[in-house]
């Protein structure tokens, strides 16, 4: 495990007959958009490819409509190639039951941003500077010579448009990787809305619910406040899992909180914890210290128990 650059990366990549690329559990626009680019890139210089993401959910629709899906092979059916690239996955536990087609591999790649990675490919190119898996993936492309078409572009840009929160937290190279993306041929409106501002009708009353009984606690973080809601498994299984996810970005709006944590029930006792932070609060140590990981504002981790016990362990780490 060696930290690695675009350049070492683009070579280990070049001229390989057959490539296996490897999205995150759970997957989301940036590990899917980053796969399937660097899929129709490498499909378009004569390798093989297949794209696959862990079985546990299947693929939110959007990302199924993204170019270049039909590179994507469900997870029972991964060959596993020479070699195998992960991309925006934090640990080698985030590829789930296809870690062993990483760790099988001649060559290993992991291309990611997450700070909590401490790396677990031969060659880890992972840049927690970089807004999104995707920016990493196009340095690649480029190291590489390959044409980024609209294709490609879409598929780097739902990545960006995504992982930015539609560029509100965006760097100065990402306004510029936004703007090449679109001259490219993306249609910007039609993604985003797609992307981050679809949601079913039956969504609404959901969330209101959920909503209802979110809790603001005053004291918490040193006084900086939290607030938390929690979508217990009744109401999860209801929801697709990306509607879920969803929700953390409407909890942390709450102006009186630095913290915001949705916890999710996805079996009875057994919960997955979503944390945000605005300012003051580095969330990967707390993130850390339950088992999970993610970025200094952004992170999660999974728990077990009452909703009352995860709470109080959540409350007393923060
Ligand atoms: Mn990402």
């Amino acid at each position: 495990m060696t930290a690695s650059t675009s350049t070492a990366v683009a070579r280990a990549l070049t001229g390989v007959p057959a490539v296996t690329i490897l999205c995150h559990v759970r997957p989301d626009a940036d590990t899917i958009g980053s796969g399937l680019a660097l899929g129709l890139a490498l499909d378009r210089l004569g390798t093989e490819v297949e794209v696959a993401f862990p079985a546990t959910v299947s693929l939110p629709t959007v990302l199924g409509d993204l170019p270049g899906s039909k590179l994507l092979v469900p997870a029972a059916e991964v060959v596993g190639h020479a070699v195998v690239v992960s991309v925006d996955a934090a640990s080698l536990g985030r590829l789930n039951e296809l870690a062993p087609v990483l760790s099988a591999a001649q060559h290993s790649v992991a291309i990611d941003h997450h700070a909590s990675n401490e790396g677990f490919a031969e060659l880890d190119l992972i840049d927690a500077g970089a807004d999104c898996t995707a920016v990493l993936v196009l340095s690649v492309l480029d190291e590489m010579g390959v044409e980024i078409d609209d294709e490609i572009a879409t598929c780097l840009y739902a990545g960006l448009v995504t992982d930015t929160g539609s560029f509100k937290w965006a760097r100065p190279e990402s306004f510029r990787i936004a703007a090449r993306l679109i001259e490219a041929g993306v249609d910007g409106r039609a993604w985003s809305r797609a992307l981050l501002d679809t949601h079913p009708f039956a969504w609404f009353s959901m969330v209101a619910q959920v909503l209802a009984g979110a809790r603001l606690l005053p004291e918490a973080c040193s006084g900086e406040g939290c607030v938390y809601a929690v979508v217990g498994h009744e109401i999860l299984s209801a929801m697709s899992w990306e509607e879920s996810e969803s929700v953390i970005d409407i909890v942390r709006t709450a102006n009186e909180a630095e913290v915001a944590a949705v916890l999710k029930e996805t079996a009875p006792g057994e919960w997955t914890v979503s944390l945000r932070s605005k300012h003051s609060v580095d969330l990967v140590p707390i993130a850390a210290a339950h088992g999970g990981g993610g970025h200094r504002h952004a992170s999660g981790y999974s728990d077990t128990g009452t909703v009352d016990d995860v709470i109080a362990r959540l409350v007393e780490s923060l």
